[in-house]
């Protein structure tokens, strides 16, 4: 009995992981010192990760001190999951001229 639970359990994973997954991530490449996409809206609950594509060293730091990268080398990224409605501006620790935001809307 319990092995026919874990089944049906591992059918419904299977079934609703994809889903979630391709509704709830983002990307923005961090490339030649500018976000890409500089603007992008997204709605709650979704995980947004930034990759640095150059060959120098960013951050990832919101100005609202919501989020925080660490330095990121070149291929490394940073993962922040949005939980409430807003405008997040950010910007690069080591270069201030990089900006970028993330408008945060409530989920349809
Ligand atoms: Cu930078």
């Amino acid at each position: 009995m319990m092995k026919y639970i874990a089944v049906i359990l591992l059918v419904l994973l299977a079934l609703t992981a994809p889903v979630f997954a391709a509704d709830s991530v983002q990307q923005v490449a961090i490339q030649g010192f500018a976000f890409n996409p500089p603007a992008l809206t997204v709605t709650v609950g979704t995980q947004v990760t930034w990759t640095n594509r150059d060959q120098d060293p960013h951050t990832v730091v919101s100005s609202t001190q919501a989020f925080r990268s660490g330095p990121l080398d070149t291929g490394e990224s940073f993962s922040f999951t949005f939980v409430e409605p807003g405008s997040y501006k950010y910007f690069c620790s080591l270069h201030p001229t990089m900006v970028g935001s993330i408008t945060v809307v409530p989920s349809p």
